[in-house]
Order: structure tokens, then C-alpha cells, then sequence
């Protein structure tokens, strides 16, 4: 048989590093979280100790070069997250969230203290950071955020209200976005340390899609930061769209390894489920169905690809990160749906974990920006009329 799952020749297309970085991911998410993914969701449990494993095997904050970061390209992120995400959408949140959003802003924002003080830690799984961006009213709309900072001696006053919040109930380190109402409400990142008085992270219960990881609120009452947890290397909306411009773009790579997974599986369901005396696979529809799979895999891994050699080369263009984390997170929402219905009855059974995966690339969909809103940031791009508002 051809090499039916990599018809396009993506492996051809790394390096010798990237390869090797790739099959260690696998290995490691393979050995270690697949065996456990099942009774993980069933409980909504997410075990802290996976951060450390993480660290262990040098995935966190990856890109970054010193504080015990692995110093890797943008392509080799994009593949640990492929293959963390081929586990479970909400393992590769986890590794999304303290890489792209906690580490990254302290790295490229943070004062020399900061990043000697965090980014070990963080590196290391140690600590387990979150980043709270959006609010029970500003989703879409950050920018219209009710958070806000009073400057008062020695630092800031914090109060407001964060919400769906990957990570927050575990967290050590939160990077929060506030108004500085002392600066014309110019929104300011901060970081805030678990235990400060008056800051507490409750647990959202009730979650049906991504379940084995764990998310919260973020309650800040009048809780007082030091100045010298002010990320002071920005100011704007830009600071947290930054930040999900590297998210979003691991989310691409990491939406296609969750495809795989239900593209593989469905693929072999249908050769060893018979019906009508033959296997499904000798079906017309069920081919045309794998056959749509893998097209829409194959491209998609390649518009990642792409970008993240756009990326390494320095070009980091949002809208192109907005196209490809927009298509693969429909494409891969799509495939999963499809592979739950070629699994029958079956399908909705947690065994055959395409349902799981199903269920979880709805959250992928909606968050670090809805299918819609990248469709509105794309149409902006290349109208220049922004259709909002
Ligand atoms: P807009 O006027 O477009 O921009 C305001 C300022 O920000 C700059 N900017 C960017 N900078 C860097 N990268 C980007 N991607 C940027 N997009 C915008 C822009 O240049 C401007 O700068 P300046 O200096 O001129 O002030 O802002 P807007 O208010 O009109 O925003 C529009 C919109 C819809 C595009 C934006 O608000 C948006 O992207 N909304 C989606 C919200 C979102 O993605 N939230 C994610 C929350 S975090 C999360 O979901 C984590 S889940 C993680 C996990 O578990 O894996
Ligand atoms: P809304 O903005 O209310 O959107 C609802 C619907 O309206 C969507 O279909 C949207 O596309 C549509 N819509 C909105 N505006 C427009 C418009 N102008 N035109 C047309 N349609 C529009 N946030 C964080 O800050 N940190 C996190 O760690 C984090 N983790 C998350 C984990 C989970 C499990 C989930 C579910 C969410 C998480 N989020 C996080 C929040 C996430 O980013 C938001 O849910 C997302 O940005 C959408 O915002 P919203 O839920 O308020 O939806």
C-alpha cells in the first residue's frame, strides 16, 4: 500500500532535529498520556503531574531559548503540539496555555527578574501558569474588558472578573490583562502569584468538551500587585494578541493531530467491521469519506507547515496564523463528526475515543478566537472594512 498517511511527504519535508523531536513527542504521548486519557475524561481530571512530565521531557516553553528552555524551532512546536493533541485536545491546552500564553509574554515582555524568577519553574512543570484574557462579558470582544488596575503606592489594585480559564484552579502563576484606569485604560498585563490576598481561581463544573482538562474562573477583589509584577514591555491590546498569535498557530498543527487520530481510527473501523457481508471499507461512501479525510489533512499540515517556516524565518503575519487556525480547527471538527457517524453505534462510546475527540474540538473551534470571528479577521484583512461592529 502507498504511504497513505502521508501522501503529501511531510516527514520528507523536516529536518533531521524536527523528526527526531517529533518521534519523542509521540513516544512520550503514546507511552505515557494515551493509556490514561480515558479515565481522565470520564472523571473530568486533570492530573498537575502531566505539567512536570511535560517539563521532563523538555516540551514547555520550547521555543525559548535559556531558563531551561529546549530552544527549538516554531515547526518542532507545531509537531509536539500534533502529537500531544492526537491524545486529547485538552492535554496540548495544557501545554498550550503555559507555553504561548504564560511563558511567552513573561520572555518577550517580562524584566530580566521576572523571566529569572518564572520561567524556570514554568520550564520546568514546577509551576503551572494560566492566562486570563476573556471575562463572562468580553469574549470576542477583549477589548471590552471590565478588569481594571488602580496604580496606588507600590504597584496596582486589581478587580474583576475572568472567565473559562484553562488551568486557573491549579495555577501558580496567572498572567491577567487589566485597564489601567491611571493610564486612559490602557490594558496592561500583570502577573499574579497564587495566594495574593483577595485572589481566588474556582473550578467550572459541568464541562462536556474538554474534559480532562481543567478550567476556571479568575476572581481579583481589590488584590494588590507589586510593581515589579507589571509586564512592562507592553501596552495594548497587541500584549495578549501576541501571545495568541503563537497559541493559535500550535492550535492548527494540534487541531490536525486530533483529525488523524479519528481519520486513522475510522479507517480502521471500516476494514474490520463487516456489514452486508464486506468490510465498510469496500463501500463507496466510506471511501470517499477517508478519501476526504485525508485531503483535508494532507493540506492542512502543509498550510501549518508553512507558517511555521514563515515563522522560523521571522514573518509572523496574524493572518495567516487566523486562515490556518481557522480551517484546521473546522476541517478537524468536521472529520471527528464524520468519524463518529462511520463508528456507528459505537461511536458514542468513550472506547473508541473519536466522540471524545468529537466533543473537545468544539472548545478548540471556539477558543483563542471563534471560527467566525478568524473568518471577520480575514475579511477585514483583505477588505479593509472591519465587520464587527
Ligand atoms: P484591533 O483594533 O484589531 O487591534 C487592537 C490592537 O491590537 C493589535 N492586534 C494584534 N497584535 C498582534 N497580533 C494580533 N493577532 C493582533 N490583532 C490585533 C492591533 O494592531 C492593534 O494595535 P494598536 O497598537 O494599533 O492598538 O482590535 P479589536 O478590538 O477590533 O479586535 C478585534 C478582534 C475580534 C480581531 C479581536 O478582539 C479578537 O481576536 N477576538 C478574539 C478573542 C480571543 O481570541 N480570545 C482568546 C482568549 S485566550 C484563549 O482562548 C485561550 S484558550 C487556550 C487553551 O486552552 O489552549
Ligand atoms: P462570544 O464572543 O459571546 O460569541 C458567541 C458567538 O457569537 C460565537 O459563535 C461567535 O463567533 C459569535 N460572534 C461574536 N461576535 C461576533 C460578530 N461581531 N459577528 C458575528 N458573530 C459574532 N479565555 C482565556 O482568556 N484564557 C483561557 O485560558 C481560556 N480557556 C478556555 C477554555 C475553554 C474550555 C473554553 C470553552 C474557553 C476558553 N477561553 C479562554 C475563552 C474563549 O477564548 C472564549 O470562549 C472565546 O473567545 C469566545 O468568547 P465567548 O465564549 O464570550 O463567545
Amino acid at each position: 500500500m502507498s504511504n497513505w498517511f502521508d501522501c503529501l511527504r511531510l516527514s520528507a519535508q523536516l529536518s533531521e532535529e524536527e523528526r527526531l523531536i517529533r518521534e519523542s513527542a509521540r513516544e512520550f504521548c503514546q507511552q505515557e498520556l494515551q493509556p490514561g486519557i480515558l479515565q481522565a475524561n470520564r472523571e473530568a481530571y486533570f492530573d498537575p503531574t502531566i505539567m512536570q512530565r511535560f517539563g521532563e521531557m523538555g516540551l514547555l516553553g520550547a521555543t525559548i531559548d535559556g531558563y531551561g528552555c529546549a530552544g527549538v524551532n516554531y515547526v518542532s512546536y507545531g509537531l509536539i503540539a500534533r502529537e500531544v493533541e492526537r491524545v486529547d485536545s485538552g492535554y496540548r491546552s495544557a501545554f498550550s496555555v503555559q507555553s504561548s500564553l504564560v511563558m511567552h509574554p513573561i520572555y518577550a515582555f517580562g524584566t530580566p527578574e521576572q523571566k529569572e524568577q518564572y520561567l524556570p519553574k514554568l520550564a520546568s512543570g514546577e509551576w503551572i501558569g494560566c492566562f486570563g484574557l476573556t471575562e463572562p462579558d468580553s469574549g470576542s470582544d477583549p477589548a471590552s474588558m471590565q478588569t481594571r488596575a488602580v496604580k496606588v503606592d507600590g504597584g496596582y489594585r486589581l478587580s474583576g472578573n475572568k472567565m473559562w480559564i484553562t488551568n486557573s484552579p491549579i495555577a501558580d502563576v496567572f498572567v491577567v490583562w487589566a485597564k489601567d484606569v491611571s493610564d486612559d485604560n490602557a490594558i496592561r498585563g500583570f502577573i499574579l502569584d497564587k495566594g495574593m490576598t483577595g485572589l481566588s481561581a474556582p473550578k467550572i463544573e459541568g464541562k462536556l468538551s474538554l474534559k480532562a482538562s481543567i478550567t476556571g474562573e479568575i476572581v481579583m477583589d481589590n488584590v494588590f500587585v507589586p510593581q515589579s509584577n507589571l509586564l512592562e514591555g507592553v501596552k495594548g491590546l497587541k500584549g495578549p494578541f501576541s501571545c495568541l498569535n503563537l497559541a493559535r498557530y500550535g492550535i492548527a498543527w494540534g487541531a490536525m493531530g486530533a483529525a488523524e487520530f479519528c481519520w486513522h481510527q475510522a479507517r480502521q473501523y471500516g476494514l474490520d467491521r463487516k456489514q452486508f457481508g464486506k468490510p465498510l471499507a469496500q463501500t463507496q461512501l466510506f471511501q470517499t469519506k477517508l478519501a476526504n479525510m485525508q485531503t483535508e489533512i494532507a493540506l492542512g499540515l502543509q498550510g501549518a507547515l508553512r507558517v511555521g517556516r514563515l515563522f522560523d524565518e521571522g514573518q509572523k503575519d496574524p493572518v495567516m496564523v487566523s486562515m490556518m487556525k481557522r480551517n484546521n480547527c473546522g476541517k478537524a471538527l468536521d472529520i471527528a463528526r464524520q468519524a463518529r457517524d462511520m463508528h456507528g453505534g459505537n461511536g458514542i462510546s468513550d472506547e473508541y475515543h473519536v466522540m471524545r475527540h468529537m466533543l473537545n474540538l468544539e472548545t478548540v473551534n471556539t477558543y483563542e478566537g471563534t471560527y467566525d470571528i478568524h473568518g471577520l479577521i480575514l475579511g477585514r484583512a483583505q477588505t479593509g472594512l472591519q465587520a464587527f461592529f
